[in-house]
This record gives structure tokens, sequence and C-alpha cells, in this order.
């Protein structure tokens, strides 16, 4: 739970929320901003690494999230329910705790499979749900924390361990409520049960990893939600959403298409062509979508942005820049990008995808793509750069 918290709070940093709308999806962050940082670009596969890993160990602690819960549901019936000033507190506290668990595991769950379907927005959602499940974790930790080292100190866990169903005795009444005062004979052993939950999350993690490791992996992710197969040839690789879901039209991206760079007053208008014309550089970078899927390293190339910045007059350490596609409904349209991610000689405006044209689904005729961005913020369809613009 502590890992999902920290790469969570690591996600928020990575979308630069700094820079303010469209970037940030989180208005009034105000305290629970206090530790964001600028989000490196290297190693170049940072976010694959850490939404990786939030997105997997989520759906792999689903399992532990609701046997741990099973196992506090006589709590739910302890009566009377509010004893004293303290018991109303931790009562509270819990609310919070499994609240807080439940809500942040149903909003990511529903976003890695692509159910957009909050009152609002996810993003501040999952922050704030974060932060008052973490609070509460805190708390409850302070209170149980002399039980757990009874218990693990006892040797119950591997004695446990050893006792099969026949042996198996249920808990003796105490007086925390966690005990049924009127058991039924054990259906289960406790180390059958436990296993029980293991086996599940193993088979979570196989069937969730691929997603983001890649390789012959992929076809192994089975809960991805798209894009297992995601074609052969150069442009063979995942797609977020395709040209035609996000009304893109051909006529938007034919020989009509201009990119127009803009620094204050200086702006140059360039055909494709024009790009095609500047230096090309080329990066192996992979993309890494907030849902938890990743690609390998794809061989990007075309223009530096830095080379760009030059074009308006922007020679030494150029700011950052607002990226905006042909787009004309739907979100993810632009992206304003810090300027560690523009001086990165591995930024780039791509033009081509392991040696052949980007198709039209991957940002034809140009996309942005930075190191350890996240997915959402390599804008494709790229028709205006405004540097030293946030919006
Ligand atoms: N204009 C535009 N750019 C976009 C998007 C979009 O919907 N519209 N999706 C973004 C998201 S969420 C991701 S993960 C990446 C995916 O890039 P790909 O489809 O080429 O793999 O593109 C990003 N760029
Ligand atoms: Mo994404």
């Amino acid at each position: 739970m502590t890992v999902l918290f920290v790469t969570g709070l690591l996600s928020y940093a990575a979308y630069n929320p700094g820079l303010g709308p469209p970037n940030d999806k989180t208005p009034d962050k105000g305290l629970l901003g206090f530790y964001l940082f600028a989000w490196p670009t290297d190693p170049p596969w940072l976010y694959r690494l850490t939404q990786g890993v939030h997105v997997t160990l989520g759906v792999v602690l689903v399992p532990v999230l609701l046997a741990k819960l099973w196992s506090v549901i006589p709590k739910l019936f302890t009566w009377p329910p509010l004893r004293s000033p303290s018991h109303l507190l931790e009562r509270v506290s819990l609310l919070l705790l499994v609240g807080g668990a439940l809500f942040e595991f149903a909003t990511g769950l529903l976003n890695s499979q692509l159910h957009y379907i909050f009152p609002g927005s996810f993003y501040p959602l999952h922050f704030y749900g974060a932060w008052i499940f973490i609070g509460a974790f805190v708390v409850h930790i302070a209170f149980r924390i002399p039980i757990a080292v009874r218990m693990l100190r006892s040797g119950r866990l591997r004695a446990e361990l050893r006792t099969p169903l026949a042996r198996t005795e249920p808990e003796p009444a105490d007086d925390t409520g966690l005990v049924t005062p009127n058991p039924a004979p054990p259906t289960i052993s406790r180390r059958g049960a436990l296993g029980m939950v293991g086996a599940g999350s193993l088979a979570l993690l196989a069937v969730t990893a691929g997603q983001s490791i890649g390789g012959p992996l992929r076809e192994t992710a089975l809960l991805a939600p798209h894009n297992r197969e995601p074609g052969t040839g150069p442009n063979g690789f995942q797609i977020n959403k395709t040209a035609a879901a996000v009304g893109i039209r051909t006529s938007d991206i034919s020989s009509g298409w201009r990119l127009t760079v803009r620094f204050e007053d200086r702006e140059v208008v360039l055909t494709r062509q024009d790009l095609l014309d500047l230096p090309q550089h080329t990066a192996a970078l992979p993309i890494a979508c907030v849902e938890g899927w990743s690609t390998e390293d794809q061989q990007w190339a075309g223009p530096r942005l830095t080379t760009l910045a030059a074009l308006v007059g922007l020679r030494h350490e150029p700011p950052g820049v607002f990226a905006e596609s042909v787009q004309r409904r739907g979100s993810f349209r632009s992206a304003a990008l810090r300027e560690n991610q523009v001086r990165d000689p591995r930024s780039l405006l791509a033009l081509r995808v392991n040696g052949a044209d980007l198709s039209p689904d991957h940002g034809y005729p140009a996309r942005i793509i930075v190191p350890a961005n996240p997915g959402v913020h390599n804008t494709k369809w790229v028709t205006r750069l405004t540097f030293g613009a946030t919006s």
C-alpha cells in the first residue's frame, strides 16, 4: 500500500502539475503538492517503471485487500458501536481507511480499464483519495503496531503454516470484536486461506504484468484492456486512441497541415517537408501510459525540440513549450512541457518511427516524444508549439 502511495505521488509529479491547466487536473492541490519536483528525463524508462509498478501492484493487491476486509468483518457488528470518545476516533479512522482503500482501488481499476465514468476527473479524485487513505493508514498502524509486533514475535505465524485443516481451531473469544463468539467449524485452514490469497495475487500478476514488461509477455496480459496484438511493421506498437476515435479528419493531417512555432511575437510556419529538411535525430524511447501499459523502446526520428526553439530565436537554454494538436474534441489535445524536457537532446518532434513515417494513429504528421514523459504528454498530431507558454 505504501509503494502504491509513493508511486502514485510520483505519477502526479510526472504530470508537471506546477505548469497549471491543462496539465494539472487537480486544482487546489495546495499543501498536498508540497513534495512536487521537476520530473527528470533520465532514465528514459523511469515512468514506465514507476507507473508499471503502480498499476500492476494495484491489481495484484486486490485479493489481499478483499481478504483483509473479510477478516475484519465482525468489527462491523461491534455493539455498542461507540463506547468512548477514543473508540469514536478509531472508528472514524477505520471508516476513512476502509472507504479510502475501496475508493482508491475502485477508481484505479476503472481507470486502468478505461472506464472514465467519474463525476468530474479521475485525477483529483484519486489524488485526494490517496491522501485520505494514507492519513487513516498511519493512524491505524499507530493503533495496531503493538498487536502486530506481538503476533509476529509469538511465532504463531510459523505454527499456523504447519497446521492443516484437521487441526485448525477457531480463534478464542476476546474483547477486540474481531472474533465471532459463536464460530462454525472451520472449512479451510489458515494456511489454506493465506495460500488462496497468494495464488489469487500471483494469477493476477501473471495476466497483468505483460502489458508493462512487453516482449513476448505482452500477449499474456489478458487483463489489459486493449492492444495485446498491436499489429506488425514499424508502427506495430500500442495505440492509446486512434485518429478515428478522436475525430481526426484526413484533411487535418494531409498536405494542408502546417506546424506553427511561436515565441512571443516571433512565429514560423513549416510544412512537413520543411521539418524533414531540418537536422534529424533519432532517439530510442518508450511510450508509458498512466493506465499502466507501456511499449518497448521505439526508434523515433525528427527534429529536436531545441532545434525548433532556435527557429524562433531561442538559441540557448530554451524555456518550456506548450504543444497543441489538430484534435478538436476529447481530452489530451495539448500538454505543456518543462524546460528540462525541452532541453534534453532526445526530446523530438517525431516525424518517423522505426524507419517509417508515423502512422496516422501514432500521430502523423508530427508528435512529441520526450524521455520519461507520461504517455499523455507526448501529444500526437501536433500543429502548434508555443515556447515560454503553458496554455
Ligand atoms: N492529440 C492527442 N495526443 C495524444 C493522445 C490523444 O488522445 N490525443 N493520447 C495520449 C496518450 S494518453 C498516450 S498514452 C499516448 C499514446 O501514444 P500512442 O497511441 O502513439 O501509443 O499518446 C498521447 N497523445
Ligand atoms: Mo495514456
